[in-house]
């Protein structure tokens, strides 16, 4: 594909379409594309020095009349001047809320001045599934939507999930989440798995944000009868709203001693190298990158089977999927995988599931997606002129 000029926004966090956002944009400079990232900060994976990245600061005053300072317009001046000064070729927007409404706006102003630029939408999934469809975003994110010039989802389950709650009247490619192996890779690193499992227990491992939606209750309890049977340890990584209530959990169930909350973390594939079994019991997921990513480092994954994750975890394959809430399922499954006669057929299964994902093969879905949409755009111009 010829080498494009392309703004990225996204949120600049933890969270998986921040994460996505940022993997994307790096591969892509990669490639040779120019990319600009436009968010609020650095993305927190931004951590790569090359010659076609930037980024560019969206600055939002406060004023003592906002109490909720308009983040939206800022952003869509933002993405006007960067459209306009770095002559981007297309606008990437990860995240309905508020970054494909932001677009719209910023695709209009510059229409104002003779400039058109293609606006790609990618669905992650809360945006859709959790907030998106609340009465108080759900006209705005179906015209985003409708307005948006290219429209990805991150799962076949998401794309299904958009067209049954919005009014979509244009179609949704599905390019699935994917996982740099160079980087998510099983490291030797058996001096931390000594420090952490001295007595050779298993290694239980979760990973999220700690939102409702993660139920990490469930892996809490989970964890309390797997402990009964087999000596185990739990690690914990991330942070929020939950995290107390996780905790307070295990020192009700007397197994704080065997869980360790290690907050949020840069480098989660060295502990995902010294993994056992990852569990993500989640309400709701439209793909999982922590579970991919735990894959890839050949950790094979207990889960529910809400949203995409069927799509990815493959049952008695690369682990097995319950209904969500069933932690006795959840349990006799854990227990099935660890086995010591099963786990390594779990683990090799996991990596190859991996490989499926590799960025190497969706790198090309989204510069093909690029390209169809600038494409439309350059011939609906010539025939408009
Ligand atoms: O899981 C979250 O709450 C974070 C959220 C996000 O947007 O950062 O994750 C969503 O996008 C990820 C990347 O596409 C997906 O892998 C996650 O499954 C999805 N989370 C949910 O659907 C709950």
């Amino acid at each position: 594909m010829k080498k494009i000029n392309i703004g990225i926004v996204c949120y600049p966090t933890f969270g998986g379409s921040g994460v996505v956002a940022t993997e994307l944009g790096k591969a892509l400079a990669q490639e040779g594309h120019k990319v600009h990232f436009i968010t609020y900060s650095q993305p927190s994976r931004l951590d790569f020095l090359n010659e076609n990245l930037f980024y560019h600061e969206v600055e939002f005053r406060s004023y003592p009349l906002f109490e909720y300072p308009p983040y939206e317009l800022a952003l869509a001046s933002k993405m006007v001047s960067v459209v306009k000064n770095e002559q981007l070729d297309l606008l990437h927007v990860h995240y309905a809320i508020p970054h494909a409404s932001a677009a719209y706006m910023a695709k209009q102003i510059l229409r104002t001045q003779g400039i058109e630029v293609p606006v790609v939408t990618t669905l992650h999934g809360t945006d859709i599934t959790l907030v998106g469809k609340d009465a108080s975003y759900e006209p705005v994110v179906t015209f985003s939507i409708n307005q948006s010039d290219g429209v990805t989802a991150v799962s076949e389950d998401l794309r299904k999930e958009t067209y049954e709650h919005f009014k979509i009247t244009r179609e949704i490619d599905v390019i699935p989440n994917f996982i740099d192996l160079e980087k998510f890779k099983k490291q030797k690193k058996d001096h931390f798995k000594k420090a952490i499992c001295p007595k050779d227990e298993v290694l239980i491992v979760h990973t999220s944000n700690f939102r409702k939606v993660k139920r990490v209750q469930d892996v809490v309890q989970v964890f309390a009868n797997l402990s009964k049977v087999m000596p185990a340890k739990l690690l914990m990584i991330g942070d929020g709203p939950e995290r107390s209530t996780a905790e307070t959990m295990c020192r009700e169930l007397h197994i704080m001693e065997s869980v360790r909350f290690l907050g949020k973390l840069e480098a989660v594939e060295e502990v995902l190298s010294v993994a056992d079994l990852f569990l993500m019991p989640s309400e709701k997921e439209s793909f999982g990158l922590a579970a991919l990513e735990a894959m890839a480092c050949e950790v094979p994954v207990i889960s529910s089977n809400s949203g995409g994750l069927p799509e990815l975890n493959l049952q008695g394959k690369t682990g097995f999927l319950s209904n969500v809430g069933d932690v006795e399922d959840m349990t006799k499954n854990a227990l099935f995988v660890l086995d010591k006669d099963n786990l390594p057929g779990f683990r090799v299964n996991a990596l190859n599931r991996a490989k499926q994902f590799d960025i190497s093969r969706v790198l090309p879905l989204y510069e093909q997606h690029y390209e169809r949409v600038i494409q439309i755009m350059a011939t609906r111009s010539v025939r408009q002129n």
